[in-house]
């Protein structure tokens, strides 16, 4: 009987966030409203990104595609297809996008009170070898009723409302959390909805894998050095620890929230502030971290806290596993001890 009642009832992201924002007695059903626009942009780009690779095949990705049209590379076109989604969604008044240089500020007919930073196909670079990839959000909101200026932007990532990220890999995952929890759901493509599966995730507070590019290792700085020295030799007669790097953000952390462990994306002297950008790569993944009972570290503070200053500023980031993060946050505060 029970598997049956787990069959039918068929708790979808939009059911389920419904649920939540219930619990919120002044929700007027804005964020619900904003966050189907991001679930549709996400739904269209699941299909556009199995595609290409048959598109590549049968030669409509050439120069041309049937309509004559330049066949838009996948970010951009992706890019295009969540910044006219969040427009046309009503509730959103300014959005930063990976692939603008400049924000986009919403039209007053067409303006809410909610600010979307997205990188809308995160790890394109590997589209064509399979690789799976994935588009990051995060939500922040705009309290006063006034004309939105950049500085609204440029709010340090713990006052997200929200954030979550969409994988497309062997299936299509949507991750999100809305500050209560972590909850990831996966899209049933004969429903075209996706279906909660991975309810109340919760990272391990140890994990047996870290996840960097050791090819940056001659750049590295020293507490990054001796941490993942500790990882292949350890000193406490431990075994070591399982490298894995996709080198696909959603990819790595996705199997970070799962299996535990810890990522790392370090500075280097090539790149002083390392590679990811905080706004649309580091501060939603380290809020959904935090809501998994995991932390983000930018190797001098607590990722969340860091207040940006640019729209496209970078950040080294370390996040994971609880006692994993630790560690290499005792690293460096005992680097910074020796200045
Ligand atoms: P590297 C992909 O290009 C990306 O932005 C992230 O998705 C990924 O984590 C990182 O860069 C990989 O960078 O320097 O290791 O190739």
């Amino acid at each position: 009987h029970s598997a049956d009642a787990q069959r039918t009832d068929l708790m979808t992201i939009t059911r389920f966030v419904l649920n939540e924002q219930s619990k919120q007695p002044e929700a007027r059903g804005d964020f619900t409203i904003l966050l189907s626009h991001i679930v549709l942009g996400c739904k269209f780009v699941c299909s556009a990104v199995n595609k290409a690779g048959l598109a590549k095949l049968i030669g409509l990705a050439g120069e041309t595609n049937v309509q004559g049209e330049e066949q838009k590379k996948l970010d951009v076109l992706s890019n295009d297809v969540f910044v006219k989604a969040l427009v046309s969604s009503g509730r959103t008044c300014i959005l930063v996008s990976e692939e603008d240089e400049e924000a986009t500020f919403v039209e007053p007919s067409k303006r809410g009170k909610y600010i979307v930073v997205f990188d809308p196909l995160d790890g394109s670079s590997n589209i064509d070898c399979g690789v799976s990839i994935g588009t990051i959000f995060g939500i922040y909101l705009v309290k006063e009723n006034r004309e939105p200026t950049i500085e609204d932007v440029l709010q340090p990532g713990k006052n997200m409302l929200a954030a979550g990220y969409c994988m497309y890999g062997s299936s299509c995952t949507f991750v999100l959390s809305t500050g209560s929890g972590v909850n990831g759901f996966t899209l049933d493509p004969s429903l075209g909805e996706f279906i909660l599966t991975h309810p109340d995730i919760k990272v391990p507070k140890k994990g047996k894998i870290y996840s960097v590019n050791e090819g940056n290792a001659k750049n590295w700085d020293g507490p990054t050095t001796k941490y993942v020295e500790n990882c292949k030799f350890p000193k406490d007669g431990s075994s070591p620890k399982s490298l894995r790097y996709v080198g696909s953000m959603v990819a790595d952390v996705h199997r970070t929230f799962l299996y535990g462990g810890i990522f790392l994306y370090p500075a280097d002297k090539k790149s002083p502030n390392g590679k990811l950008r905080v706004l649309y790569e580091v501060f939603p993944m380290s809020f959904l971290m935090e809501q998994a009972g995991g932390q983000a570290f930018t190797g001098k503070q607590r990722a969340l806290d860091l207040v940006p200053t640019k729209l496209h500023e970078r950040s080294p980031i370390f996040l994971g596993s609880y006692e994993d993060v630790e560690e290499i946050k005792a690293l460096y505060a005992a680097d910074q001890k020796l200045e």
